[in-house]
């Protein structure tokens, strides 16, 4: 049966575009075609200057969140990077396995060590490694898909990459595995910056809708997304790149194709409307069910306990073999 293997980080409350990229179809198809793990991968979120009371209260507001969007853990694993020894054990070996040149051509590490330099912080040692252990991440579940948004489809790569080379040297141990992206939406831009993607750390919220943004909030964002100069609506990713963010995400809640939703529309305004109401219809399931679980907290930590028992089963073989393969003494 086909493994599925991906996550979210605990840097920010959950956006849009984490679920129209990679949540929803973790819920709607992932978990029941395939056997999958979903992963809150808290040790991702030490990378910048963190807030330790911060991350563990967004590693279980990601963890709800999850199960509001619909992973059911009888279908699929639930769990918390953290709570698996192997993922910080098989990393070791990927930075064996990795070069220094590979970890410094992340687009990410080229980003955030910047804005780390410009908030007049030092640049952490695992913000050039973290790819390293992503890379464990997916390979220890001997996982042959990531469905993930288009900015994690480099990090992918390098973890095919490591796992044919690992392989090559040491003899087969791992899956290749392949990233997979939705045909729309895979890259949902902020609102107030269509040519930035929407990113739960951006330190302004204007542009970004969150999970659990109130319907007003969301409608506000949405009214007040930046379009552009012209008044035709036309689905360009150059040239207007505000209206086509809002057709994706319009394409993305109802099932069209943004293409041929903007023939249907003569102004902007009824585009955000409609993009609005679609926003704010998609989230009221989820954000119900949130409210929910809240309530019970005993709930998401048997899920999680569980989830982790299970991981820990499914990863230990293989980086068991790695270790083995990679010339350490069993103990
Ligand atoms: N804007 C987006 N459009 C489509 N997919 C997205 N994803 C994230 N943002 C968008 C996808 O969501 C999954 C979980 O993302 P993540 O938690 O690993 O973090 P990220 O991708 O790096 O997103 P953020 O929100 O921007 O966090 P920060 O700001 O800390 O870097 C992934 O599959 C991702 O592709």
């Amino acid at each position: 049966m086909t493994r599925v293997f991906s996550g979210v980080k605990p840097t920010g409350h959950l956006t849009l575009g984490n679920y129209l990229g990679a949540v929803r179809r973790w819920a709607d198809e992932d978990q029941y075609r395939a056997e999958s793990l979903f992963c809150v991968v808290d040790l991702h979120a030490l990378t910048m200057q963190h807030d330790p009371a911060r991350v563990r209260r967004l590693s279980r507001q990601a963890a709800t969140l999850l199960l509001a969007a619909g992973l059911d853990p009888e279908q699929c694993t639930v769990f918390v990077q953290s709570h698996v020894d192997e993922h910080a054990r098989l990393s070791y070996l990927m930075e064996c396995t990795a070069t220094d040149g590979e970890m410094r051509r992340m687009i990410q590490y080229k980003e955030k060590s910047v804005l780390a330099k410009a908030a007049g912080d030092s640049v952490r040692l695992s913000l050039l490694t973290y790819p390293a252990l992503m890379a464990a991440d997916i390979l220890a579940y001997a996982t042959d898909e990531v469905p993930v948004g288009e900015d994690q489809t480099q990090h992918v790569e390098l973890a095919r990459d490591l796992a044919v080379r690992f392989n090559q040297r040491y003899g087969h141990t791992f899956v290749v595995p392949e990233a997979t992206s939705p045909a729309v939406a895979a890259r949902v831009m902020d609102l107030q910056d269509p040519t930035a993607k929407m990113g739960k750390s951006h330190e302004s919220g204007a542009g970004i809708v969150y999970l659990l943004d109130e319907p007003d909030a969301v409608r506000k964002k949405v009214m007040r997304a930046v379009t552009d100069s012209g008044r035709e609506v036309a689905y360009d990713r150059e040239s207007r790149p505000g209206v086509a963010n809002l057709l994706d995400v319009l394409g993305a809640c109802t099932g069209r194709a943004p293409g041929a939703l903007a023939e249907t529309y003569e102004s902007y305004g009824a585009l955000k409307k409609d993009t609005a109401d679609a926003v704010v219809e998609l989230l009221r399931p989820l954000q119900e069910r949130h409210a929910e679980l809240v309530a019970d907290p005993g709930y998401l930590e048997t899920v999680l306990r569980r989830g982790a028992e299970r991981a820990r089963e499914m990863a230990r073989p293989t980086v068991d073999a790695a270790y083995r393969a990679i010339g350490l003494l069993e103990p």
